[in-house]
């Protein structure tokens, strides 16, 4: 059995990575959204839910929320909630692409008056950062065109610059706002942010506090993500990731699914560049469950994304770089090859139960009964959805 030494330990122990609360809610594609018994009827229900993630793994010690989806009357008492689970509450994230009035942009709108209401709207967000104590703020934009011709692709990034602006200037000395970037979607010709050049020119130009959010499923297909890893952290602008998979387009599937050695190669970069365990660079999943049960589909994902760190953990960061000073390709894939290729799932299923967690914390959800349980207690209601 391949052995973690203490030093590999330590930094596995210091993993957290934040679960999104949509993920608990019901998902589809525009084709269908299927239900599932159980599924949470209120941002309660869907904390309690992520809170389950955590009892099991202890990977997942904060919930992020999208507002309006999230909205509650009293955010202090849905962070009491978190707590007396013992979760956090994490990131806040706006929503600007569910509204009629931003059918042609928000942030970027020409019409001064529907630019205001989506600024407005961020600053709602910020406020409720401060009641739920949340550090980071992210902001993913739905804006863009699906013609050439169709907008003046460089008057939308000057009022992009100037709405980040005024929302930047209304963050607590302790917050942080984070872009995120898409090449498509639901924009088809341009998307405003559309790639990490963009999303880091606009950080830049607001202020250390500013950072790239980086979701592993907006790519063109065969974009060297870690790439665009390490050079960020190099430029220390690396904020946080989205993770989840993707085979074709923005699939937000479970993260390592698809591809576990680009997760391999991410995580990697990550390491090597000082980002793992560095609170700078937030790790969160954005993720839906179409058609897997939720609780254990994050389960499953958190335990992806632990057992990809050991791996890359295990790279013999002296042996890689000796081969690399010598030019030795072979050698040097090889080194990187022989990590990847590791089986680290019995050593880390005895260092969990040695902390006191379940070895198998999938076979462990699945006898608790708890699946079960909340499909007979949680009947009447509108169960949360996509949109709600
Ligand atoms: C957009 O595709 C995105 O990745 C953003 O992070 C949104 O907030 C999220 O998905 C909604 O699921
Ligand atoms: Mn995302």
């Amino acid at each position: 059995m391949t052995v973690l030494s203490p030093d590999i330990l330590t930094e596995l122990e210091g993993q957290g990575i934040e679960l999104p609360s949509w993920a608990f809610g019901n998902s589809g594609t525009r084709f269908r959204v299927f239900t599932t018994p159980g599924t949470p009827r209120d941002p309660f229900e869907k904390i309690a839910d992520a809170a389950k993630v955590n009892e099991f793994t202890a990977l997942a010690p904060s919930v992020a929320l999208h507002i309006p989806w999230d909205k509650v009357d009293s955010y202090d008492d849905l962070r009491r909630h978190a707590e007396d689970l013992g979760v956090q509450l994490g990131t806040i994230n706006s929503n600007t692409f569910q509204d009629e009035e931003y059918k042609f942009g928000a942030l970027t709108h020409a019409d001064e008056a529907i630019r205001r209401k989506a600024i407005d709207h961020h600053l709602e967000c910020i406020d409720i950062m401060h009641a739920t104590g949340s550090r980071d703020l992210k902001i993913w934009l739905a804006e863009g065109s699906n013609y050439p011709g169709q907008n003046d692709m460089r008057a939308r990034q000057d009022r992009l610059a100037d709405s980040l602006q005024q929302i930047y200037a209304r963050l607590g000395d302790e917050q942080r706002l984070v872009l995120e970037y898409k090449f498509f979607e639901p924009a088809f010709y341009h998307t405003d942010v559309p790639d990490w050049g963009t999303s880091y020119a606009q950080v830049a130009a607001l202020g250390e506090r500013a950072m790239v959010c980086l979701d592993t499923g907006h790519h063109a297909p065969g974009t060297n993500i870690e790439f665009i890893v390490m050079q960020l952290l190099r430029l220390g602008k690396l904020g946080s990731f989205d993770f989840n998979s993707r085979f074709y387009a923005d699939d937000d599937l479970i993260v390592g699914a698809a591809d576990p050695f680009q997760l391999f190669r991410i995580i990697f970069e990550v390491i090597r560049g000082g980002g793992l365990n560095n609170p700078d660079v937030a790790f969160m999943l954005d993720q839906c469950h179409n058609i897997e049960d939720k609780i254990p589909g994050q389960i499953r994902s958190v335990l992806n994304v632990q057992e990809m760190t050991a791996r890359a953990l295990l790279v013999d960061r002296d042996a890689l770089a000796a081969a690399q000073a010598a030019n030795d390709v072979l050698a040097a894939n090889a080194v990187l090859m022989d990590a990847f290729y590791t089986d680290v799932r019995p050593a880390l299923a005895e260092w969990r139960e040695s902390r006191g967690l379940p070895a198998d914390p999938m076979a462990a959800y699945a006898a608790s009964g708890h699946q079960q349980r909340i499909a007979s207690d949680r009947v009447g209601g509108t169960q949360a959805g996509w949109g709600a």
